[in-house]
């Protein structure tokens, strides 16, 4: 890293900092929410302390960050396991180690599952690049808390948000081009389909089966709005501004474009039916009472 990019780099962060402190403030008992942030990484090493610096200052007392490392060779793992050993404390910074790259649907699978094993009642999925804005987590939980959503994405293309400028014109006409496919394909009326800037309530994730998402790279987003939309659930878009990634390098590889590319085929031949369960009806005295066997249609 030259000097000029550190000087930068700290610029950054200070500015980070700042607008975490300065997020929408919410009252109690909301701003003491049990939120757990899962931030997946794979040689974050350089953008870590600025990403945990701007979290733990947001004016979310109760908010927990868990780190899930695909034991990066840049050393991301340690350098957040000694950062929760000597700056934030164990029980706020907790870190999960994987044996080597297996995508980042894997590492939210494994990272929201243990949030949840560890009593979270709010769980943020986002990036550990700094392209999603830390200050934007309070006022995604107050849109939860006060509307009826079951998720809220922090969203790139609703009405307010914004891509950075210095993204390159060829990511813009991917991510331009893969939402309007999916969207076409499988009429999902999300305008940032595959954002990866999301606040889930706990009773969400139970409902979709986090657990049996198979998806990977950017499917893995479009997989888990596919699920709540399946399941009846109402999703929500808070703009926010998606910055370039601070530091490092890209993980998006052909493989994740073409899994991307792929996926609205698989989802519509093998998600399980996730239909809510309708509502026990009382059978009435002249009605005779339900059979427990499912109607014909359904076997
Ligand atoms: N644990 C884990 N994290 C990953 C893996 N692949 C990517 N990540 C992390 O997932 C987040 C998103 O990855 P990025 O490389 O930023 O991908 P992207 O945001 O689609 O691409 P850019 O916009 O080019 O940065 C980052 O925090 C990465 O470090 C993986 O295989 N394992
Ligand atoms: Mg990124």
């Amino acid at each position: 890293m030259t000097q000029r990019d550190s000087r930068a780099i700290s610029e950054g962060d200070t500015a980070t900092g700042a607008r975490a402190a300065n997020a929408v403030r919410l009252p109690e008992p909301w701003a003491s929410s049990a939120v757990t942030v899962v931030l997946p990484t794979y040689n974050e090493a350089t953008n870590l302390p600025a990403i945990l610096g701007a979290l733990f200052a947001l004016p979310l007392p109760a908010l927990r960050v868990l780190v899930v490392d695909d034991n990066s060779p840049d050393g991301t793992g340690e350098l957040a396991e000694s950062l929760a050993k000597e700056e934030y404390g164990t029980d706020r910074l907790s870190v999960l180690h994987r044996p080597g790259k297996q995508g980042l649907g894997r590492a939210y699978v494994h990272g929201i599952g243990h949030a949840l094993d560890q009593g979270a009642d709010y769980v943020v999925q986002m990036d550990a690049d700094l392209s999603h804005p830390p200050e934007a987590v309070p006022q995604m939980l107050g849109t939860l808390l006060s509307t009826e959503a079951d998720v809220v994405i922090g969203s790139r293309y609703a009405t307010g948000g914004a891509l950075a400028e210095d993204w390159s014109l060829h990511r813009k006409a991917l991510s331009a081009w893969a939402n309007f496919y999916v969207r076409v394909l499988l009429h999902m009326r999300v305008r940032d389909v595959t954002a990866g800037f999301k606040l889930w309530r706990r009773e969400t994730l139970h409902a979709i089966d986090v657990a049996g998402v198979t998806s990977n790279g950017y499917a893995f987003q479009v997989e888990m709005n596919y699920r709540t939309i399946r399941r009846g659930l109402k999703i929500v878009e808070v703009p926010i501004r998606f910055e370039e990634r601070r530091d490092g390098s890209s993980k998006m590889s052909l493989g994740v474009q073409l899994e991307s590319a792929l996926m609205p085929f698989k989802l519509m031949r093998h998600t399980p039916d996730l239909t809510p369960e309708p509502p026990p009806s009382e059978p009435s005295p002249s009605e005779p009472a339900a059979s427990s066997e499912p109607p014909a249609a359904d076997r």
